[in-house]
Parts: structure tokens; sequence; C-alpha cells
């Protein structure tokens, strides 16, 4: 079996249907991960122990997801120098615009690459990944290639079904 590539952790299990979107994207292009819930806030030693444990095993990359006052990304960032993919998730009555900035506005030194609010953003993420991954993986690359071909199709044939209907 494949070692681990990626790991993936959210700040609470109500993050995780957005956060499944960027497993999904994971497991359509056969990159094993590891997927938990973890708390920069509630449970900040079991982030750090991941952290430690994704050095240790040569993880490639981390995905964070995180709502509110959002820290988990920059948190992971801290203990680790893989590089860190952050998910602002749409969970708070702000709709998301907090975690967005806590994600995005790290303070210079310690990186995080931020991407979009929610499923979209988590989505992306695991694209991401990927891309991060293919730069070393021919294989990968093409399989990165064949995914944009299918999505192009996908749009042509629906912008077909609409044309036709008028
Ligand atoms: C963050 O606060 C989590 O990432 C989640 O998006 C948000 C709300 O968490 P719960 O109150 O649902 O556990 O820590």
């Amino acid at each position: 079996m494949d070692s681990i590539k990626v790991g993936i952790l959210m700040g609470s299990d109500s993050d995780i249907t957005k956060m499944n979107k960027a497993a999904e994207i994971l497991d359509h292009f056969g990159v094993r991960y590891f997927m938990t819930v973890a708390s920069a806030h509630r449970t900040p030693e079991r982030v750090i122990e991941i952290a430690r444990r994704a050095e240790a095993e040569g993880w490639k990359i981390l995905i964070t997801g995180a709502g509110m006052a959002a820290h988990l990304a920059g948190f992971v960032a801290a203990h680790t120098v893989i590089p860190v993919v952050g998910v602002p998730m749409d969970s708070s009555s702000l709709g998301g615009i907090d975690a967005l900035l806590s994600t995005v506005q790290m303070p210079g030194g310690i990186p995080v690459a931020c991407m979009g609010l929610g499923s979209s953003g988590a989505k992306n993420a695991g694209l991401f990944a990927v891309e991060m991954l293919a730069s070393f993986d021919s294989d990968l690359r093409q399989k990165l290639k064949d995914y944009r071909v299918e999505q192009k199709k996908s749009i042509e044939e629906k912008a077909a079904v609409i044309e036709n209907q008028r």
C-alpha cells in the first residue's frame, strides 16, 4: 500500500461535510491520506502530535479546515515545515469572513496557502495538493490533465442541453 501523502485536519466534526470534498478529490486521484478532527484551541496537544507524526512519516502536504477564529492552519504551520493549505469554513454567523481573514493573514515567516471558503475551497485544497504532488509524479500530472478534459466535456455537454432547450 502507498504511504500517506496528505493529512486532512478539521477543527470540528461539524466541518466534515465540507472537508469531505478534499477527501473525494484525493480518492479520485488515488492519493492516500489521513483524515481526522483536531482543534487548535480544544485539543492543541493532539494537533502537535499529528504535526510530529506527519514529519516523522514523511507526509507531503497538510490540509486544514476550520471556522470562526480559525487558527488551526497557522497553529499546524507553526509545528512543521510541511506545506499547509488552509480552508476557511463558512460556519459562523459572519458567513466565514472571520475564518477567511484568520487563515489568509498569516504574519510573515510562517506561510499558509489559503483556499476559498467552504466546500469549493476544500475541493480546491484537494486539487492543489494533487498538483503539488504531481510536480514530482508524471502519472499524477497526466491524471490532472485528464481531469481538466473531463471537466471541459461536462460543461460543453451541459451547455448543449441548455442551448437545445431554447
Ligand atoms: C471551529 O469552530 C470549527 O472548525 C468549526 O468550523 C467551528 C464551530 O465548531 P463547533 O462548535 O461546531 O464544534 O473550531
